[in-house]
């Protein structure tokens, strides 16, 4: 490093802390600090680190809210009981930022990027939680969460470079085995070598990253490739610098290995230049944006690229947005308009300042939201029959419901024959218990009863529940919940029974058809045509083998029986109505039967 030091004579002098033999000790502390961390970086980021979990105030719509801050390492996270999705946020951590001797003089990092999902997880599930460390500032160490070193000068000192922020992420399994959420870390600032001309670092990613301002900035991770280095300055200076100082220009022709891009979950690391203009580290993202490169003419050096950010397939109400540049003083993370965000969280670095730490927010609703519909096989039944109720209990979840239990008591008239359906049905209490119920499925209970009282009976659900909260209750404020009251308005009905015999020798005989009519028009016997004739019962019925025509289900009234076919080889009556026929409350439950002979063509007979 002697005798190259390029810059003004304000530089020279600051340049003078730390002192020499400090400064020796902080270069081999830099050095080592590149050779570990640039041949171990995953196996740092996997650190496992303390957890850092705290609640938080869920906001609305949730039950649970836990936030992960940077605590050095990996931490996890296991799902809780009955919780199928969790609703994550991540802000990746800020780049570290830079500046001259000045507060005025900021070079700035890059802030965070942001994203969110809803995640589809089983109860139980062992997720890894990735919250990023800020960026350094004059700092040649990769970051947790995959944040790029800055790059490394024999000149360390306070002008050197950032690194670049680390994502935040949540993983399935282990950290980096299946990514699920990630917010892309901004690009770290790169040094200041004396001139005032602040050169952005590109901030975490959104679906890419963005990018440092100039030729020699890190570019942005993408979808598919991490970054591109900054373009080098391995090429021989002529001339003065703008200053005009003539120091050493021409000797900056071999700084030290490039800029390196960044790699899937890796930014790259700033270039190493010996001579004191070492690039920003990229930031950590799904792919990792480049390092930053020292200048090649005269200009500042050149921050690192964002990361980008990720969202898995499956992940739903996805969004991913991109920090800005460090253009802007201090580059905000760019989910600082979010209501569960820290301040400071994810932003880049200002003038000799850490980036802010990655952040991640996991937010859960353990709450089952519990429907049940009910119906009836027959609305109208006849007194004395069994009708079957349906009920039907559905989970939308989020969460599973194991203890799910539905109330449905029979009304007085309504006696319990028998039912079906998972589980256990008490018909004294009307408790339904199907056995658990997970998130999106239905469980359907059958109540057969017998109607034993006449006029309207209604079977209600009073209750459903399940344990956990639902937020639209069954019995209470949502009777919706519990399915419309089903009523049964169960009426006396008998039947008429026709057999048809032989005259003589009283055989059944089979094909006889008959047609029932109702007296309805209020004038005495069957009338089958004219402005106002009574009213035909449904369709004709043939006698069967043993003769028989049955009609069943009939209101109490009075009816006729009309013949309107004979069987082969039988006569038609002379009259082939008869009646009437008197269904009355007192002979309902025996109904009427009557025999109708026939007598067969030709007057023969056995
Ligand atoms: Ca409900
Ligand atoms: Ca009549």
């Amino acid at each position: 490093m002697a005798g190259v030091v390029p810059g003004s004579g304000r530089e020279r002098t600051e340049r003078k802390w730390p002192p020499p033999r400090a400064r020796r000790a902080l270069v081999g502390m830099a050095l080592a600090g590149l050779a570990v961390s640039s041949l171990s970086l995953p196996a740092a980021a996997r650190t496992r680190g303390a957890s850092a979990a705290v609640d938080c105030v869920p906001q609305p719509g949730y039950t649970d809210c836990v936030r992960f801050t940077y605590s050095g390492g990996d931490q996890m996270f296991s799902v809780p009981p009955n919780v199928r999705s969790l609703h994550v946020q991540a802000w990746g951590a800020g780049g570290g930022g830079q500046g001259g001797p000045t507060p005025d003089i900021a070079f700035k990092g890059a802030g965070g990027g942001y994203t969110q999902g809803d995640v589809a997880v089983e109860p139980g599930e062992q997720l890894t939680v990735t919250a990023g460390q800020g960026g350094r500032w004059a700092s040649q160490e990769a970051t947790y969460g995959g944040g790029g070193p800055g790059g490394v000068t024999e000149e360390f000192n306070i002008f050197g470079s950032a690194s670049g922020g680390g994502m935040s992420a949540l993983w399935r399994g282990d950290f980096v085995a299946t990514p699920l959420v990630i917010a892309g870390g901004g690009g770290g600032a790169g040094a200041y070598s004396g001139l005032n001309v602040d050169l952005a670092a590109g901030g975490g990613g959104g679906t890419s990253g963005t990018e440092g301002s100039a030729s020699h900035a890190g570019k942005a991770g993408t979808q598919t490739a991490g970054g591109a280095g900054g373009q080098s300055c391995l090429v021989p200076l002529a001339g003065g610098r703008e200053t005009g100082a003539a120091t050493d220009i021409s000797a900056r022709v071999s700084p030290g290995p490039p800029a390196t891009p960044g790699v899937q979950f890796h930014g790259g690391s700033g270039q190493t230049d010996p001579t004191g203009h070492p690039g920003g580290g990229g930031g950590g993202g799904f792919f990792g944006g480049g390092g930053g490169s020292c200048d090649a003419g005269g200009q500042e050096d050149g921050g690192g690229g964002g990361g980008s950010g990720f969202l898995a397939e499956g992940v739903s109400s996805g969004v991913t947005v991109a920090a800005a540049t460090s253009s802007a003083v201090p580059s905000p993370s760019a989910g600082e308009d979010r209501p569960l965000y820290t301040d400071g969280i994810g932003n880049g670095g200002g003038w000799r300042a850490n980036g802010g730490n990655g952040e991640v927010v996991l937010q859960w609703s353990e709450t089952a939201d519990l429907t049940t519909t009910k119906s009836a096989d027959d609305t109208s039944p006849s007194y004395g029959d069994e009708v079957t109720f349906t009920v039907r209990l559905e989970n939308t979840g989020p969460s599973d419901a194991p203890d799910a239990f539905v109330v449905d008591r029979l009304p007085a008239g309504l006696t319990y024959v028998s039912h079906t359906g998972p589980g256990t049905y008490d018909p004294q209490t009307g408790r339904w218990e199907p056995g658990g119920l997970t998130a999106g499925s239905t469980a359907v209970l059958k109540i057969t009863a017998r109607a034993k009282e006449l006029g309207p009976l209604t079977n209600t659900v009073t209750a459903s529940g399940s344990g956990l909260p639902d937020p639209t209750p069954c019995d209470a404020g949502h009777p919706e919940n519990c399915g419309d009251p089903v009523t049964v308005t169960v009426v006396l009905r008998s039947h008429i029974t026709v057999k048809k015999i032989d005259r003589k020798n009283h055989r059944p005989l089979p094909g006889a058809v008959f047609q029932l009519w109702r007296e309805t028009n209020g004038i005495k016997g069957l009338q089958r045509t004219g402005s106002s004739p009574d009213t035909r019962e449904g369709s004709a019925c043939a006698t069967n083998g043993k003769g028989i025509c049955a009609f069943t289900r009939l209101d109490l009234g009075v009816y006729y029986l009309e013949e309107t076919d004979t069987p082969e080889g039988y006569v038609m009556p002379k009259n082939p109505v008869s009646g009437p026929y008197r269904l009355k409350a007192h002979n309902a439950a025996e109904g009427v039967t009557t025999v109708r002979g026939n007598n067969r063509e030709g007057g023969k007979g056995k």
